[in-house]
């Protein structure tokens, strides 16, 4: 499923966030100190091995919303992206930390000159965010980005379940197609 925003190809799928092969950096629900986790952290650390801990450790701790770069040791990427989303109900303001995230890894993404980049649904997972709502955040903090894109052509959502994917459509097509 996809969708255009100013020139920017709004791509929407169901999948893994590790096996995003055609895409320059994928973005981690990263912990704060940058850890192998649960969920998408999990995932990452252990398809990438004990060279992303040593990459990461300087860099930690992060705060919520904050985004930091590394390189992709062992995926099929040029980077990873490591963003902190809130904690549901913990960390205020929710949305706009949560849109903090979305904001900071495209930045990041353009400082590198990157074409790609593909992000989980941040926070929806352990730290409880309603995923409607994130979807949302999520998806309008890129829409308000993708006038000032240069090098990032394309941004994909990779949602775990296909009732996650479904639900993100529905909120994709009201944002993105308004
Ligand atoms: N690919 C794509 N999406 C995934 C994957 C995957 N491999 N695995 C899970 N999801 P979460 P958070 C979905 O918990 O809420 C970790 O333990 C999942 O279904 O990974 O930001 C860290 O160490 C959910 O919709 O991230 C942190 O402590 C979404 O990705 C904490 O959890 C995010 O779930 C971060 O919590």
């Amino acid at each position: 499923m996809a969708f255009q925003a100013n020139g920017i190809e709004i791509e929407l799928t169901r999948g893994d966030i590790t096996q995003q092969d055609d895409i320059d950096a994928i973005v981690n629900a990263a912990n704060a100190e940058l850890r192998i986790g649960g969920g998408v952290a999990g995932a990452i650390h252990r398809a990438a091995g004990p060279e992303l801990e040593a990459e990461t450790a300087p860099l930690a701790p992060i705060k919520p919303g904050e985004a930091v770069m590394t390189s992709a040791p062992n995926l099929p990427n040029r980077h990873i992206i490591h963003c902190l989303g809130p904690v549901y109900g913990v960390d205020e303001p929710a949305d706009t930390l949560l849109a903090n995230c979305y904001r900071g890894a495209l930045d990041l993404a353009e400082e590198a000159g990157l074409e790609s980049v593909a992000f989980p649904a941040i926070s929806t997972g352990a730290f409880g965010f309603p995923m409607e709502r994130a979807a949302e955040v999520a998806s309008r903090a890129v829409l308000a980005k993708t006038g000032e894109l240069e090098s990032v052509r394309r941004v994909r959502w990779v949602l775990f379940s296909d009732e996650d994917r479904m639900l993100h459509e529905g909120v994709f097509e009201s944002i993105f197609n308004a």
